[in-house]
């Protein structure tokens, strides 16, 4: 198997900088879109042939160094017995949002072997197949929560903030049960072959950095912690976190995941030669023309500046519209601008 991806993860060096993309697999594929046109997306995140299929497209298509295994962090609240549903164009609705003693007595805590199967059979399918490691995924508690409380997506997720403050004995129950949830569905993935995990905690640069010492922190380092004795890359990701870094490699990560408002030598700068750093292309550079891909992902590059421990990742997903064949070439560029004779 090809492990660049794994070795620059664990800063040993490589032969050519790895590269893969958040939402790798998506809506700018015209196959995608097929696939949609038939079946929900939470029907194929359910459907392990599906969501196997569509986990491969890209890692076939682009040449990417890893995959990631389709499916969305509102997979496992389902079981957890929230009602929830994915509506076109405005992303995961909870049907009864979650604000009170009572709601959070409903949930229970996630089994992923009996509640999620279907998942664990993709992993194991994928990993037996696969050519590149597989990256097994989560929502983190604050932003699972954030769309528990919310009910759906938010500007500022204040409400979330609020409840944090002004009820933090039902905050820690409610980050409690995710936790524990969280902690034994990236297990699972593992044990199922995933070869390293990215936890997702899209939206907690809405918070400053207190806030996400005092009632973020702990619930993260318990998961990651938790993950340590496996021995698998732990990348941990959020949007807008520039304050927040240091605190996020010191919930447990091994790689940080780096959103492109922070230029990449100054995250690394931050955060200390002791952790990857994945990143950080704006997304948006890649709808504005080949010169401006080739301008953004130089300059990525060039804050790298070859140390070993780079990740090159878009820093935040593939926005739809997205012409495949400018991230192939971004690929190729990536590969080619960094190879090391002898690596
Ligand atoms: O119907 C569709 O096809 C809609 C688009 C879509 C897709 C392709 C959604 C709805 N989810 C997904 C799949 C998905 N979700 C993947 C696999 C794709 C890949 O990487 O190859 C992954 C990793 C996710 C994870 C996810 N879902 C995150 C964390 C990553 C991130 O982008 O920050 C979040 C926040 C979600 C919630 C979600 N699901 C879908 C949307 C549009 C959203 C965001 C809504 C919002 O703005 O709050």
């Amino acid at each position: 198997m090809e492990d660049r991806f794994l070795k620059a993860c664990r800063r040993e060096p490589v032969d050519r900088t790895p590269v893969w993309f958040m939402r790798q697999a998506g809506r700018y594929q015209p196959e995608y879109r097929a696939l949609r046109e038939r079946h929900g997306i939470l029907e194929i995140c359910r459907a392990p042939e599906l969501a196997a299929e569509v986990t491969r497209l890209p890692v076939e298509q682009l040449g990417v160094d890893a995959a990631i295994l389709f499916s969305d962090i509102v997979v496992p609240l389902a079981p957890m017995g929230v009602g929830v549903e994915i509506r076109e164009g405005v992303g995961p609705v909870v049907a009864e949002p979650v604000r009170s003693e009572r709601a959070v007595a409903r949930l229970r805590a996630l089994e992923p072997a009996e509640d999620v199967p279907f998942v664990m059979e993709a992993v194991r399918e994928l990993a037996g197949t696969l050519d590149v490691p597989l990256i097994g995924f989560s929502g983190a508690p604050f932003t699972l929560a954030a769309y528990l409380v919310e009910g759906g997506p938010s500007r500022s997720y204040a409400r979330t903030r609020a409840l944090m403050h002004g009820e933090p004995s039902l905050w820690w129950r409610l980050m409690g049960i995710l936790g524990e949830s969280v902690l034994a569905y990236l297990r699972a993935q593992v044990e199922a072959g995933a070869a390293a995990v990215q936890l997702f905690d899209s939206w907690v640069g809405n918070l400053s950095p207190d806030d996400y010492e005092a009632f973020v922190l702990p619930a993260s380092s318990r998961i990651l912690g938790g993950l340590a004795d496996l021995g698998v890359p732990l990348i941990h990701f959020g949007v807008g976190t520039g304050e927040l870094l240091p605190l996020m490699r010191d919930a447990g990560a091994t790689v940080v995941g780096v959103d492109w408002r922070v230029p990449l030598d100054r995250a690394w700068d931050r955060l200390g030669d002791g952790v990857a750093v994945q990143g950080t292309l704006d997304p948006a550079v890649l709808l504005a023309g080949w010169k401006a891909v080739e301008r953004g992902a130089g300059a990525v590059l060039g804050a790298a500046g070859g140390r070993p421990g780079h990740v090159f990742n878009l820093g935040h997903g593939v926005l739809p519209g997205t012409d495949p064949d400018v991230l192939r070439r971004l690929v190729d560029l990536v590969h080619e601008r960094t190879e090391r004779v002898g690596g």
